[in-house]
């Protein structure tokens, strides 16, 4: 199982190396290396345990041989058990304060307050159950191991407890599932309202285009068969709110607006993830999804919270989409109103003078203002 497992990841990795010959044939013997390795490795350590156990079950037939008691497996298995009790607990305990220490920092949405809250009462009840439970099994494992003084007495069935283990779980955890419910009813609902920035973000091997909409506030429907190399998205340009949409390269949101996203896919499944944010929704080809949330924490304010000078949001892919899907990433920047005017008045039109071409426009304003010119031509004639 081992091995295949160790197989299909180095056959993924292989995947994302340049196609050249020789660096493939390279890559494929070090992958064979690689499994080899392990397997081997598994095989040694399968060995030693191995012997180990035939020298202690010769050890225990010696003992009994001279008429000694042997080796009390009850007292092994009982003290085993409140060893794995402690070390358990305190790798529990290491990995909540080190690992737990690396988690994000404080949310940077209006609705990321709740997704925490809902996180963190979820793990203190989980906690408090897992410490306890952990406690009671192994720590009865080992008191009452196995011993020729004392009998077990046999609880063949018992109504009560029957009751309280299942009951009590049952409320605590409809409890959960209801308060989940009503965050992700509110976290999800995402209908447009006036007012909203609507940005579209579109996922595909292995990169995200983003496109903001022009002066008129709207973007252009998208239509998949529209799509060439000078028209990546597929914008349709029969609807003249199509015309001023701008792209960019950095997905940069204005402090307290209400963004919505315009999520899509051109090829496979890929997922919006921004965790700061939290924030999370599939990009799936041919169902256009959206998110809507209204960011709280400019860039330049959580660099001083994070003391960090390097911080930048960041917009993931959370679904694996193939070879380079780790590498699917666009910088989010979180600007005050004013330098978000600033940005998006420099940013470039959709409509290239490549696409200008290609659609046989020689005139790229806005169907409305060319008519308007050329009524105006007319007049003076
Ligand atoms: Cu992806």
């Amino acid at each position: 199982m081992a091995a295949f497992v160790l197989l299909g990841t180095n056959q993924l990795m292989a995947q994302a190396a340049p196609a050249a010959a020789d660096t493939a044939a390279a890559d494929k013997s070090a992958m064979w290396t690689g499994v080899a390795y392990y397997v081997l490795l598994f095989l040694v350590a399968s060995f030693c345990v191995a012997i180990l156990g035939k020298i202690l079950r010769v050890f225990d037939l010696t003992q009994k041989m001279q008429g000694k008691k042997g080796i009390n497996w009850s007292s092994v298995m009982g003290v085993c058990c409140a060893i794995f009790l402690v070390v358990g607990m305190y790798g529990a305990y290491w990995s909540l304060t080190v690992q737990g220490s690396m988690s994000l920092p404080e949310a940077a949405s209006a609705h990321g307050g709740a997704i925490d809250n809902m996180f963190t009462t979820t793990t203190i009840l989980t906690l408090i159950v897992f410490v306890v439970t952990q406690i009671l099994l192994f720590g009865f494992a080992f008191v009452y191991r196995g011993s020729d003084k004392r009998k077990a007495y046999f609880l063949p069935h018992n109504n009560t407890i029957e009751k309280i283990w299942t009951i009590v779980p049952a409320v605590v955890l409809t409890i959960l599932v209801v308060f989940g419910f009503f965050t992700w009813q509110k976290v999800e609902n995402s209908t447009e309202q006036k007012g909203d920035l609507n940005i579209d973000v579109t996922g595909h091997q292995f990169a995200w285009e983003l496109r903001y909409p022009g002066a008129d506030g709207k973007l252009g429907p998208l239509n998949f068969r529209l799509t060439t190399p000078a028209n990546k998205l597929g914008v349709d340009f029969k609807d003249r709110s199509s015309f001023d949409d701008l792209s960019a390269d950095t997905l940069v949101l204005p402090v307290h607006q209400s963004v919505r996203l315009n999520i899509h896919a051109q090829d496979v499944i890929h997922s919006v993830y921004m965790p700061h944010f939290r924030l999370q929704q599939n990009a799936v080809p041919g169902l256009p999804t959206f998110f809507k949330f209204v960011p709280t924490i400019t860039t330049a304010e959580m660099k001083r919270k994070t003391d960090n000078p390097n911080f930048e949001y960041l917009l993931y892919c959370n679904k694996i989409c193939g070879g380079a899907h780790y590498n699917m990433q666009k910088v989010v920047r979180v600007v005050s109103q004013a330098e978000y005017q600033e940005w998006i008045s420099k940013q470039k039109p959709y409509l290239s003078d490549q696409l200008k071409k290609e659609l046989h426009l020689a005139d790229a304003r806005p169907a409305g203002q060319v008519k308007a010119a050329s009524n105006r031509l007319a007049l003076n004639n």
